[in-house]
């Protein structure tokens, strides 16, 4: 019996180069299976290893070759990579593509960023041309024909046919330059959580902590998957094949039957009413499914996502004038991302408006893609900051004079007629300023003059007749000035239009109302202070307050014929 097992011989080598042939301890024969094996103890190194098999027969020999490895270290997995196609058979006569798919994970956890390329081995063309093979490159970005992003699994669509046959599949997964990172979920002990907690500790704040972590309560969301940056690594796995038994009539090679991908993972990313805009996201599709360009987008927005039924193809698509950003007629490379700043009109009625948008992309030779995923975005009417606002009041002077008048009348009647007569006289004069010191004058020494004659009039109400006198003298005088207060004062609201003033106005006048009250109950003790009060009251200079009653009397006579010749 041909021991065929010794006519071959088995060389390995390390990435450092040291080679392991038939004087390695661990090469050995098994004639009895003809098997060869070369074992290598003690952790492999990491890198590229390669392995050299020389037949020393005369005739061919049909070999199998297997290489197995085991995990490192206990409790880490190995990274382990797969391939699929997405079926044994493509149906490329009825225009169905070929999808490449390759997976990395460690242990059931993906690894991302992984650089995944793809070559395809092609049949010869309808006349036995041989086709070089293609190379592409396998994405998990959640477009195209990537399902989910970020999952491990690297897709990508093969539209390069050359005709029927078989197309052949090898993928290679290299994390070189260690980008590559492993998503964990994040280690919180869920699992470790008690059936039972006593929800009395709780409510003393006792939440339960195993191993020194709190553990997590019901109801709280389940935190963010861990990423760890994966080891260094280069694998490489035949995909196995697809037969395409079948062209479509009328084919040849170059010939385009495939449109650009449907966009997936359109997104309205933010929108204003200001600006009456919305900033749409997307993954660029490209010429054939996801490769290549575009030749251009037909974005469409309608207020109800019903619309969108049979493609949507009754809305009117946006032109270039609503494109604020971006350019539909020039899509970029499939797999980058594209950003559209686009023109919504907002309605003139209703505070919340909805918008819908979908895209499809159109290739050079008119293959229409499929229409997008529905992105919708809901815009609320701001309220307004002045519905809000505090109301700033600016009393017009009128309403500001009424009111005094009307404070003034309840003081004294007399003081209400020289009020309006005063502020007509202050109104049709242009001494502003004036008007207003005085008021402000007149205001303190009425005020003054009126505390001091109560407390005059007071201690001499409890002593003697005489003081009976000098206590009628201060309060005509303590009335005098308070209405004269209440004249001037008005006066110089006439002239103003501010709040401000007409609030000092209304206090000057309060205070020369409670001025004139108090003069009142003094009024009991003599009657004839009402006689007094009316010619005093004309007195629109507030310093001569501090005269006696008589000489103000006669100063306001002379007052009022004066006031009587200006009329
Ligand atoms: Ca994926
Ligand atoms: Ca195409």
């Amino acid at each position: 019996m041909l021991l065929l097992c010794r006519t071959l011989q088995i060389v390995i080598t390390n990435p450092n180069g040291t080679v392991f042939d038939v004087s390695h301890e661990g090469y050995g024969e098994d004639l009895t299976f003809q098997i060869v094996a070369v074992r290598i103890p003690e952790t492999a190194m990491p890198g590229f290893w390669s392995y050299k098999v020389t037949n020393n027969h005369s005739s061919a020999i049909g070999v199998l070759i297997t290489i197995s490895t085991l995990a490192s270290q206990d409790g880490v997995d190995p990274i382990i990579v797969s391939s699929e196609l997405s079926g044994s058979i493509t149906d490329f006569a009825k225009g169905e593509p070929l999808i490449v798919f390759g997976e990395v994970r460690q242990g059931t956890y993906p690894i991302i960023n992984v650089t995944v390329n793809a070559t395809i081995e092609r049949p010869p063309d309808p006349n036995g041309n041989p086709q070089d093979p293609v190379q592409i490159t396998l994405l998990d970005d959640g477009a195209g024909a990537d399902v989910t992003k970020n999952d491990g699994i690297y897709s990508r669509y093969f539209t390069n046919f050359t005709g029927v046959g078989f197309y052949g599949l090898k993928l290679t997964f290299l994390n070189e330059n260690g980008s590559a990172i492993i998503l964990r979920p994040a280690e919180l002990p869920f699992s470790r959580v008690p059936a039972y907690v006593d929800p009395q500790e709780l409510l003393k704040g006792n939440i339960p902590i195993i191993d020194g972590t709190i553990l997590p309560l019901p109801g709280v969301p389940v935190p963010e998957p861990d990423s760890a940056p994966a080891p260094s690594f280069s694998r490489g796995i035949s995909g196995g094949s697809s037969r395409v038994p079948e062209i479509p009539e009328n084919w040849s090679p170059g010939d385009d039957l495939f449109p650009p991908n449907a966009i997936l993972d359109l997104i309205v990313t933010s929108s204003s009413y200001e600006n009456e805009t919305a900033i749409l996201q997307f993954t660029a599709p490209g010429d054939d499914l996801d490769s290549g360009y575009a030749s251009f987008y037909v974005i469409r927005v309608a207020e109800s996502s019903n619309h969108f039924k049979n493609n949507g193809t009754s809305i009117l698509p946006l032109n270039t004038d609503a494109i604020i950003q971006g350019n539909i007629l020039s899509p970029k490379l499939s797999g980058e991302r594209e950003v559209f700043v686009v023109r919504i009109s907002i309605p003139e009625k209703g505070n919340m408006f909805s918008y819908h948008f979908a895209i499809h992309a159109v290739d050079n030779f008119g293959n229409e893609g499929d229409i997008s995923n529905i992105a919708s975005v809901t815009i609320d009417v701001p309220i307004p900051l002045t519905s809000i606002a505090p109301v700033t009041t600016k009393l017009p002077s009128t309403t500001a004079t009424t009111t005094v008048a009307t404070t003034a009348t309840t003081a004294s009647t007399t003081a209400t007629t020289t009020a309006t007569t005063a502020a007509t006289t202050a109104a049709t004069t242009t001494a502003t300023t004036t008007a207003t010191t005085t008021a402000t004058t007149a205001k303190t020494t009425a005020t003054t003059t009126a505390k001091t004659a109560a407390t005059t009039t007071a201690a001499a109400t409890t002593t003697t007749a005489a003081a009976t006198t000098i206590a009628t003298t201060a309060s005509t005088t303590a009335t005098t000035t308070a209405t004269t207060a209440a004249a001037t004062t008005t006066a110089a609201t006439a002239t103003t239009t501010t709040a401000a003033d007409a609030t000092t106005t209304a206090a000057a006048t309060t205070t020369a109302a409670a001025a004139t009250t108090t003069a009142d109950s003094r009024n009991y003790n003599n009657s004839s202070n009402t006689h007094n009060s009316k010619n005093s009251s004309n007195n629109n200079n507030g310093n001569n307050s501090n005269n006696s009653g008589h000489n103000r009397s006669y100063r306001n006579t002379v007052d009022i014929a004066e006031n009587d010749r200006r009329r």
